[in-house]
């Protein structure tokens, strides 16, 4: 029988990827999109524009988050058997500036998708994308699902809101709702204001002669940096288990961003320390210093294992960028990697 999920955050990076991957097992895939002045649906025109794909099982729907209503309406109209609350104010840096706003969306924006849930007697599958982000100033390394959480950031208060009201639900009304603990995880499609993407989209623009500068933050910080569509299997394999859980996903590595610098420029035969600058704009209020992330209950009980590497992954989005301005150049619409 084909199994019907709603995506909050379905053109964002994960979101797009999340579609792709059930729309190949076979979904009818369901999407909140919000009302934009511009396109706002980028990463999913391909699957709109490709015959080989199943379009006709991909369904957007106007809403938002602090649109209690409609998401009553939504979740009554479709009656998912999953859904994966992705959507999000997923920037760190911006929420120190909107923190109310992003309390809003990343806190209270669950439990009122929690709640449309409970009014309409649907009973799905709930994913909620919690980050790691809310261990911040780390108690433990490497950081699992005991560590406690000590949120460094608007963001990351809001999320630790959100692991735990959905924690809640599960005990108060028996849903099947899971935790995904995600460490950073990036691909050609995250969003360039990431300091991932910032980088190799600078590196392809500098190599092509069109930048001559790239103004940075805070280079010592560690990140443990996966590979987005490897982690929405993840997300997946979650709501496939016996019992709902909360699970770590990461690659129990960790980088800074300086050796990100290093690995994206050389591969494009550059020196990055002839084009970065350091811009106080860019640090924090509270940043945090290292994440390294300990997979070992992901992988025993949902057989997830990353495979993208730190320097694979550098280098892939590299090429991406590099791809997609020669694209640009020439005038050629692209299709997403
Ligand atoms: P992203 O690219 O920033 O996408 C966020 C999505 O949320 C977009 O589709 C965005 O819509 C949507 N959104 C924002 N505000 C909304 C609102 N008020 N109502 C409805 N939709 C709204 O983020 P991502 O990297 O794919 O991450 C997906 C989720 O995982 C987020 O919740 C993020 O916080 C969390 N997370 C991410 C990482 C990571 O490393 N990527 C790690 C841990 C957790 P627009 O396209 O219209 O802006
Ligand atoms: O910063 C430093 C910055 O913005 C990484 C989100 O997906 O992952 C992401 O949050 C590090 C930080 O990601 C710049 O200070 C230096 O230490 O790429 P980022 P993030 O803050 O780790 C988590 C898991 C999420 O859940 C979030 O949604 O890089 N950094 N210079 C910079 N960061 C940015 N953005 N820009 C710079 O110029």
């Amino acid at each position: 029988m084909t199994r019907t999920a709603l995506i909050t955050g379905i053109t964002g990076q994960d979101g797009s990827y999340l579609a792709e991957f059930l729309l190949a097992k076979n979904y009818e895939v369901h999407g909140l999109i919000r009302r934009a002045s511009t396109f706002n649906t980028g990463r999913l025109d391909h699957i709109y524009a490709d015959p080989h794909t199943p379009r006709n099982r991909l369904h957007l729907h106007y809403g938002d988050l602090s649109d209690a209503s409609a998401l009553a309406r939504l979740i009554a109209k479709i009656a998912p058997d999953e859904v994966y609350n992705l959507a999000a104010q997923s920037h760190v840096r911006v929420s120190f500036d909107c923190p109310e706003f992003t309390a809003d969306i990343d806190a209270t924006g669950t439990v009122r998708l929690l709640e449309a849930i409970r009014e309409t007697g649907v009973r799905p599958r709930f994913y909620q994308a919690s980050s790691s982000e809310m261990f911040g100033k780390v108690q433990e390394v490497p950081q699992k699902e005991t560590t406690p959480f000590y949120p460094r950031s608007p963001y990351a208060a809001a999320k630790v809101y959100s692991y735990w009201i959905t924690v809640n639900y599960r005990e108060s009304y028996d849903l099947f709702a899971c935790n995904g603990i995600l460490f950073n995880h990036e691909s050609p499609r995250r969003g360039e204001t990431f300091v991932t993407r910032k980088i190799t989209r600078a590196v392809a623009h500098i190599k092509a002669g069109l930048q001559d500068k790239l103004y940075l933050g805070n280079l010592d910080a560690k990140r443990d940096w996966g590979y987005a569509p490897e982690y929405v299997d993840a997300m997946w394999r979650m709501l496939q288990q016996d019992q709902p859980g909360d699970y770590v996903v990461a690659t129990n590595e960790t980088h800074s961003v300086r050796e990100f610098l290093e690995v994206a420029f050389s591969h494009a035969g550059l020196d990055w320390q002839k084009y970065v600058e350091l811009d106080p704009r860019y640090q924090r209020p509270a940043e945090v210093d290292l994440l390294i992330g300990d997979y070992s209950k992901a992988r025993a009980q949902l057989g997830w294992e990353p495979t993208t590497r730190f320097a694979e992954l550098a280098r892939l989005m590299v090429d991406a960028d590099i791809d997609l301005l020669r694209s640009h150049r020439e005038g050629k619409a692209r299709v997403t990697a």
